[in-house]
């Protein structure tokens, strides 16, 4: 087990080590760290023995075929793109726990009742293009053709990226699994939250994901001189936005308990210290558990987003990029887990919700989802400080080799 954990951090941290920026882990969808550690994911996946391939989008697919030749698939997978400065965790985790888990099938020649597919998926962040889960999006067969039209903060389509990288846009539905040939799936991943650390567990069960939606909002006042125009006369696009975002912070205050509303990304156009801000353009991104008051939530941001256009004469553009509505993990995969969490030991088995968006979203569309959190230091994730000591991921192990072997036992 020691041999096999160390293996997973040698590899998160080579993983670590590829990206677009120096002194920062930073992977984007389809940029050249993108693609150089989707390379290194294929070596190891190939390595191990797996049928490894990468897909249109960019998913690095790695598949164990079962001896049954009509069996179904099982899916075990997380992201390999990243947020701007991430930690180095999130996403390769949970690819590399189910790697191990590959490996330990082979290594021990257990026959398996299903194909096998372990899945590094291309783009979970929607750092880029604002739209989370493109790869598993191809995978779950629910890619939507507009998004090839997005562009980045550099106004290159998704679809330019996708033939830059020799994948032909078109092909990106042939390669999804259908829903009657998916049994399942299976995600490990760091918590990002403080629960596991303030209740001193290693992992717990996910029972469900919030719905999330993600907005694209562009304010168009007038751009002037900061020195002569006067205050009472400015369109100011940034005052119109601030005014916005404070209002998003209230109603996420007023409902805490159920509501996770941030404005994570704003750029100021022109951006210069003597204009007054003609244009500006941020995200919102607003999550809950509760589906309907989310989409409340939403019209009561959108109402009050109009009004201060009005009030201020600054035009509105109210994009949604996104809406995927809450997902509940599947009863019997989470009784399997609960199977592996205690034969690992562990002194209590407990379940939390999450927070935040996962592949298992988009996954859940096609087939029955599982997933395993992982406990990392202080709750910090998004972020270099992120960490998970070595004796968790040894522990994770553990419990992942004893899910795969009950899933296997329970479909023989
Ligand atoms: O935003 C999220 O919840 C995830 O990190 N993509
Ligand atoms: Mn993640
Ligand atoms: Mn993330």
């Amino acid at each position: 087990m020691k041999l096999r954990t160390d293996r997973v951090i040698e590899r998160l941290n080579a993983l670590a080590a590829i990206s677009d920026t120096t002194n920062c882990i930073d992977r984007a969808y389809g940029t050249e760290a993108h693609t150089a550690s989707g390379d290194l994911l294929m070596t190891w996946m190939s390595k191990a023995g797996l049928h490894t391939k990468r897909d249109t989008i960019g998913n690095i697919k790695g598949v164990l075929s079962s001896k049954v030749v009509d069996a179904k698939h099982f899916i075990i997978g997380s992201h390999y793109d990243t947020v701007f400065d991430a930690g180095k965790y999130d996403g390769p985790l949970g690819i590399l726990l189910g790697l191990e888990m590959a490996q330990y099938i082979i290594n021990n020649d257990l026959p398996i009742p299903f194909h096998l597919n372990v899945i590094a998926f291309a783009d979970e962040e929607g750092s880029r293009f604002n739209t989370a889960y493109l790869g598993s999006s191809a995978i779950a067969g629910f890619f939507e053709k507009s998004w090839l039209q997005r562009k980045d903060d550099e106004g290159i389509s998704l679809q330019t990226v996708i033939q830059k990288n020799s994948g032909i846009s078109s092909n990106i539905d042939s390669e999804s699994i259908s829903k009657e040939n998916c049994l399942g799936y299976f995600e490990a991943h760091i918590e990002q939250g403080p629960v596991l650390c303030n209740e001193n567990l290693p992992v717990c069960l996910v029972n469900g994901i919030a719905s999330q939606t993600r907005v694209d909002v562009h304010w168009t006042g007038i751009s002037g001189h900061a020195g002569t125009y006067p205050m009472n006369q400015r369109n100011d696009a940034l005052c119109a936005a601030a005014e916005f975002a404070l209002a998003v912070e209230s109603i996420g205050k007023e409902h805490q308990t159920k509501l996770v509303a941030t404005i994570g990304k704003l750029n100021v156009i022109p951006n210069t210290p003597n204009v007054i801000p003609g244009k500006v353009e941020h995200t919102l991104d607003i999550r809950s558990l509760d589906d309907n008051f989310l989409m409340e939530v939403g019209q009561i941001l959108e109402q009050r987003a109009k009004e201060i256009s009005k009030e201020r004469k600054v035009n509105l553009v109210w994009n949604i990029m996104q809406t995927n509505t809450s997902v509940q993990c599947d009863k019997n995969l989470k009784r399997c887990l609960k199977t592996g969490i205690e034969k690992a030991g562990i002194r209590q088995v407990l379940e939390i919700s999450s927070g935040a968006g996962h592949d298992a979203v988009m996954i859940s569309k096609i087939a029955p989802v599982s997933m395993l959190f992982v406990r990392c230091k202080d709750g910090i994730s998004h972020n270099p400080l992120e960490y998970v000591t070595p004796e968790d991921i040894e522990k994770s192990l553990e419990v992942c080799d004893n899910f795969i072997k009950e899933l296997i036992h329970q479909n023989s």
